[in-house]
Parts: structure tokens; sequence; C-alpha cells
């Protein structure tokens, strides 16, 4: 009897596709409806996220750039994709190893969805939805393709109930996927409540950026980074979407009152304006990951002193909605500076991807020990108790901000023709302030760099050199900085690990 039951060679993957197709279609409507990082595609990939070692992300930031997530997801499709056509294979053979496949592939996927920090059991839903439906499709389909012959008769392949039956499937699936997609990316509560926001208006609002600030060079970084060309940093794949009707900051540790603020409460203290340049500790020489912005929000300062911070506390552990942690030094965040709770940034409320509803900005510090976003709880600590996402991967516990520079004209590899040639760029020593910047050619003398205003030590500073004289041929061109305690950026290159990237940014050109 087996050797009459033989499918022709396309039936398998055909119907091992379309059955996952399916299984991920309905899955996705499910997590539309329930979270949408309890698809498992997102959740797999969140813990593979979790889970990498810091080698692999450094090169995926660094290969990928802001599109690391992209391809993680595409990378999982592709797999996916590999394992259906197995399955599909199997199931067209002996349906039950195709059933078992699929079951494999659900505990894969409640498993990751189950050991998310921010998981619920009812997260398990869509995985269990998308395989009990890719099972179902997966028995219709292979009973099409195996269809049972009369005794001693040629395979009996039901040809045209399969591809109907897969053409159902393939519909179920997009229609599903679509309507999930839509309402796990429409979060249309979140986005109503974010344009809603009045912005409070500061208790002393700053002056506007001085015009002195921004030197309005084509190709040099503005001193203000507009919202939508701020770089993006985080470990999330899906955007946290929090209601700011349902936020809530607990603030508790070793403090004398445990506090818990609303985001009404949060409004109704005194609200802070301040400009900051975030930059994050992945940020190469030379890199992007670096950007002005002008926040407005509430003193974290002054919230802790609220709860009332215990001398031996030296740690802030804060957590976002997705279950990110960050461990800043609470002496950082003490000592005057504009640490901030903040809700708005260049004017309007933060950009979900930014954080919204609000987030931490901590003048001196890298991202990563600093900046939660969708920030939920605050946990007063120590280092030496407890520890944040990034430091058992390898990077380090505190992360001050290193003094650099970058050209960001010319560009590396710029042909340009001989003559007055302007060299520009911005430089940054958060909350020290940046005092001089120099320029060499193919390693002549120094020469000092024009320096924009800066308003306060808090931002990066633009810098041009406008008289270089470009004479034909090949040229380096290199910075330096020094920051307000006198110290001159190291020539000495380090890694982004595991504390910051050091060196001069240098760049080649051609001239004709
Ligand atoms: N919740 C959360 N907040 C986070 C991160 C994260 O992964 N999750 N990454 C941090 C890092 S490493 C940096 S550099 C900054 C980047 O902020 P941005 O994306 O708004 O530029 O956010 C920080 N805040
Ligand atoms: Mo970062």
């Amino acid at each position: 009897m087996e050797s009459n039951r033989r499918a022709p060679g396309w039936a398998g993957p055909l119907v091992g596709l379309v059955s996952c197709a399916t299984a991920l279609g309905v899955s996705l409507l499910a997590a539309g409806l329930i979270k949408a990082s309890a698809f498992p595609v997102v959740a797999v990939g969140d813990a593979a996220v979790d889970l990498a070692p810091a080698g692999v992300k450094e090169f995926a930031i660094r290969t990928f750039g802001e599109n690391d997530k992209n391809v993680l997801v595409v990378g999982i499709l592709v797999v996916l994709a590999a394992v259906a056509t197995a399955i599909g294979a199997l199931a067209v053979r002996d349906v039950r190893y195709g059933t078992a496949g699929l079951v494999a592939f659900g505990v894969v996927g409640a498993l990751a969805v189950l050991t998310r920090p921010d998981a619920a059991l009812l997260d398990v839903v869509p995985t269990l939805a998308g395989v009990v439906v890719g099972i179902v499709t997966l028995r219709l389909l292979a009973g099409r393709a195996l269809r049972e012959s009369p005794p001693g008769e040629a395979v009996a392949l039901d040809r045209r109930g399969l591809l109907v039956g897969a053409a159902g499937g393939l519909a179920l699936a997009g229609v599903s996927g679509v309507i999930g997609q839509s309402l796990s990316s429409g979060h249309s509560a979140v986005s109503r409540a974010r344009s809603a926001l009045k912005l409070p208006r500061p208790a002393k609002p700053l002056p506007p950026v001085p015009a002195g600030a921004d030197l309005r060079i084509k190709g040099l970084s503005p001193f203000v980074t507009p919202n939508p060309d701020f770089y993006r940093v985080d470990t999330a794949l899906v955007l946290p979407q929090v209601d700011p009707r349902d936020w809530t900051l607990k603030i508790h540790g070793i403090v004398d009152r445990p506090v818990e603020l609303t985001f009404a409460d949060l409004l109704k203290r005194p609200v802070v304006e301040a400009d900051v340049t975030l930059c994050c500790v992945s940020n190469d020489v030379g890199g992007p990951y670096v950007g002005n912005a002008r926040w407005l929000g509430v003193s974290l300062a002054g919230v802790l002193r609220d709860a009332g911070v215990r001398r031996d506390a030296d740690m802030l552990l804060s957590t976002s909605a997705d279950g990110w942690t960050c461990g800043t030094p609470v002496d950082v965040v003490l000592d005057g500076r504009d640490a901030l709770l903040a809700f708005a940034m260049n004017g309007e409320a933060l950009p979900v991807v930014h954080g919204f509803p609000v987030r931490q900005v901590v003048p001196g510090l890298y991202g990563y020990v600093s900046a939660t976003k969708w920030v939920t709880d605050i946990k007063v600590t120590r280092f030496d108790r407890d520890e944040a996402y990034w430091t058992p991967r390898g990077w380090a516990p505190k992360g001050p901000i290193k003094t650099e520079s970058r050209i960001d004209l010319p560009r590396d590899g710029a042909n340009l023709p001989a003559g007055r040639t302007v060299v520009a760029g911005v430089a940054w020593a958060q909350h020290k302030g940046i005092d001089a910047v120099e320029v060499r050619i193919d390693r002549g003398p120094w020469r000092q760099a024009r320096l924009a205003e800066a308003p306060t030590a808090d931002t990066w500073r633009q810098w041009v050199l406008d008289d270089w004289d470009a004479t034909p041929g090949e040229h380096t061109i290199e910075v330096r900085a020094t920051d307000a305690t006198g110290y001159t950026q190291t020539a000495e290159r380090a890694p982004v690990g595991p504390d910051g990237a050091t060196g001069w940014h240098s760049v080649d050109v051609r001239v004709a």
C-alpha cells in the first residue's frame, strides 16, 4: 500500500509552505488582538537578540546598521521556509511526521514567547492558534496530495483539490496576516493619545537655540537633529506601545518612601527643558549613533528626592515596558545636571521609537547606562547587587561618554576640486564641554578649527576649518577634540566594547 502513496515532488513543499503560512497568518492575527510581541516569530527573534553573544550583536549593528532587526526577521523567515518545506515533504509520506514537525515548531515558539521578560500566560495563544490551524491545513492538503487510490491502481493525486486547497490556505494566511499586522502596527489608541498630548510649558523655558550654534553648512550635521533623522538603537523587534493613560512609574528599592507616578502626576511636576546630545556606546569612531535634541521632561533627581534615596544606594536599575534594563550611577543623576524623565523631543511628544510616553535622558552617559525608553520601573539599588541588561553581555557596568570628534565634510572617499575646501564636523564631551578642535592634513601641523556656539556643555559642538587650500593628489584629514577638563582625545584606537571607542576620526579624499 505504501508504494502507491506517492505524491509528485512539488506537492510536499507546497503543502508545507502553505500550512506554515496559514499558521503564521493566524498567529499574527491573534497577536494583533493580544500583543504584538506574542507573535512567535518576534519572540524567537527577541530571544535570539538576548541570547546572541555581544560580538554577534556588535557585528550585526556594524554590518546592517539600523536594518539589523529587519535582517534578523528575514533570516528567521528563511529558516522557517526551509523547515516548512521539510515538514511538507514528510507530511505527504506520512501525515503524522508532518504533524509532529508543526508541533515541534509550536513548542519552540511557545518557549520563546513564555520566556520573554514581559510574558503572560495568554501570550501563548497566538502560537497555539497558529499551530492548530497549521495542522488542520496540513492534514487537509496532505490528504488531497495522497488521496488513497484503489488497490492496484497508480497514484490518485487530487491535483485540482490540492491546488484549490493551497489557494484557500494562502488566502486565509494573507487576510489574517494583513489584519493582524495592521492591528499590531496601527496601535491607534497609543498614536491617538500621542497626538492628543498637550505639551506643558517648562518652568524656565530655554531661549531658542542660538543662531551661532548652527553654522548651516550643507553636509554638516545640524545642531538639532530632526526627530526622523535621530539614530535608533534598542533591542525591541516590536516597539512597545504604552498608552500614557495606563503608564505608571514605580520607584522603589533602597528608598524611604516608594513612589508610583501616573503620567498625570508627572505632568504636574515642574517641567524642565534641556538640550542634550545622546550617544551610543556602539558608535565607532566617525559613526552615526549620536544625535542632539531639545528634551522636555521632569527632573529625575526631584522624583528620586521625593522617594528619599538612602545613602548606601549607588545604582538606579531602570526597566522598560518590554523588560530591558539599564544601570545608572545615582551620584551622576543627583549631581545637579539635567537628568530627565523626558516626554517630549524637539517640540513634539516623544516618538514611539524614542520611548513614548516617557524615557530617561542623562547628559554625559552612553545610552545603554542612562537612556531607558518606555521606562516603567526604577529600582534604587547597588552595583554589587544588581546587573543591567548589557553587563553580563560584556559591556562595562558604567559608561561615561568619551570625548570624541567626527568629520562630516568632506566625506571619506570624496573626489574634490582643488582650491579652498571646507572641512567641518561635530565634537562632543557631554557635561564637560568642548574647548578646542584641531584638524591636520597629511599628518602636518594641527590647525585650530573654528567652533560654533554651544549653549551648554551637554551638547555636541559644530566646528569648521574654512581655509584648507586643497592641492591635487590624495589627502588624509584627521580631527581631535579637547574638552573643558583639558583632556585631548587620544590617538589610541579602542573598539566600541566594553566602554566606548577611542581614536581620531580620519577621512581620505582625492583632489583633482
Ligand atoms: N527600552 C530600551 N531603552 C533603551 C535601549 C533599549 O534597548 N531598550 N537602548 C539604549 C541605548 S543602547 C541607546 S544608545 C539609546 C538610544 O536611544 P534612541 O534610540 O532614542 O536614539 O536608548 C537606550 N534606551
Ligand atoms: Mo547604545
